[in-house]
């Protein structure tokens, strides 16, 4: 009898921010960048994508819905992930003939952003990590997620380091064929309970230069980018990882600051050059400077990702006094989740 039944799973994945930044690519297709890096995976209760999976024999063609409005499939970063993910579970059915064929089914995928899409907060990244967890799940994939990174990153890159909570690297890899460019932990949230981070959202609009094209851009004409990928960021991942080992938030605070200063400087070296900050954005660096000339040392930590919105990670010891400077900037500052790891504060445009 024919398998007219509808498989369904539904997953979430977090947004992450990295605190050693991916910029650019020595394969497009594959997204295997030219650095490593390293990013902090926020709580999932407060930004994040939620998506559903579901398969069946009934469906006529595949559909993707994002944020309630259909999304084109045939994009080659949408089919790669449905490629890989059907390869792994038609391997599944090789060895056991009794599964339902499952790889050879349209798909229907539905999945909502609880936070601005494409405004600099990660949205491709929690977007496609939902996605390939999703349908791994829909599939009874056993997979660890450091394989699964492999394919996530297909979809956009910084997706693969969603796939984990905590501290997680993306090692940059050198094989042609992308099999070493994969994401890993470097520590689980619990290894440093008091970080916190705070998104300062001062726009939720679309940017004006995608991270990809703008990406490539700089690879193609800044002499400043390859002074980074070959001798900066090298150095830095050691650096970070370590100030992580030892939970050093002095360490932590400044080498995030310094890569996020240098991946904007880079954006400026690209011809065209790429503005992502705002006036907004540069205040809140001054705040964020003046708060950490204040207490001697660095206690906050500002780092800003392909828009004007500002992240702060803090320890939760010092939450009082940061929030406190940053409260005349800032509307409705709320507590999410259990741990209270994240707050959105919105700064008057
Ligand atoms: C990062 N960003 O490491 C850096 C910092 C933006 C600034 O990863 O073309 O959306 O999909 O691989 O992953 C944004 O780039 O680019 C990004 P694609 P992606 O988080």
């Amino acid at each position: 009898m024919a398998d007219s039944k509808i498989y369904t799973a539904s997953t979430t994945a977090p947004v992450n921010i990295a605190v050693i930044k991916y910029w650019g690519k020595r394969d497009t297709k594959l997204n295997l960048p030219t650095n490593s890096s390293l990013s902090v995976t926020l709580s999932q209760s407060d930004l994040r994508t939620h998506t559903s999976a579901a398969c069946s024999s009934i469906f006529t063609e595949n559909r993707l819905y994002l944020n309630r409005e259909p999304q084109d499939v045939s994009g080659a970063r949408q089919q790669a992930c449905f490629r890989e993910l059907r390869v792994l579970r038609a391997a599944l059915e090789a060895a056991d003939p009794t599964l339902p064929k499952l790889s050879t089914y349209n798909v229907h995928i539905v999945s909502e952003n609880n936070f601005p899409t494409a405004a600099g907060l990660a949205s491709s990244a929690a977007g496609f990590a939902a996605l390939v967890r999703a349908l791994a799940d829909l599939y009874c994939l056993q997979n660890t997620p450091t394989e699964l990174s492999r394919i996530a990153r297909q979809g956009s890159g910084s997706a693969c380091r969603s796939l984990f909570g905590g501290y997680v690297a993306w090692e940059q890899g050198h094989a042609a064929d992308g099999s070493d460019s994969l994401a890993v932990q470097v520590a689980p949230a619990s290894h440093w309970p008091g970080m916190r981070a705070a998104i300062l959202v001062v726009s939720a609009a679309k940017k004006d230069v995608s991270s990809t094209s703008g990406m490539q851009a700089t690879v193609a004409t800044s002499g400043l980018f390859r002074h980074r990928a070959e001798v900066v960021v090298p150095a830095r991942m050691e650096a970070m990882k370590a100030a992580i080992q030892k939970r050093n938030f002095e360490a932590f605070a400044e080498l995030t600051m310094a890569d996020s200063n240098q991946f904007h400087a880079v954006c400026l070296d690209t011809l065209p050059p790429i503005f992502y900050l705002n006036d907004v954005s540069r205040a809140a660096i001054r705040v964020v400077e003046e708060i950490n000339r204040v207490a001697g040392k660095s206690i906050a930590a500002y780092t800003f990702d392909a828009g004007p919105n500002c992240v702060i990670y803090y320890e939760q010891e010092n939450e009082a006094a940061i929030l406190g400077v940053l409260k005349p900037y800032t509307s409705g500052v709320s507590g999410w989740g259990d741990r209270r790891e994240t707050v959105h504060a919105r700064i008057p445009e």
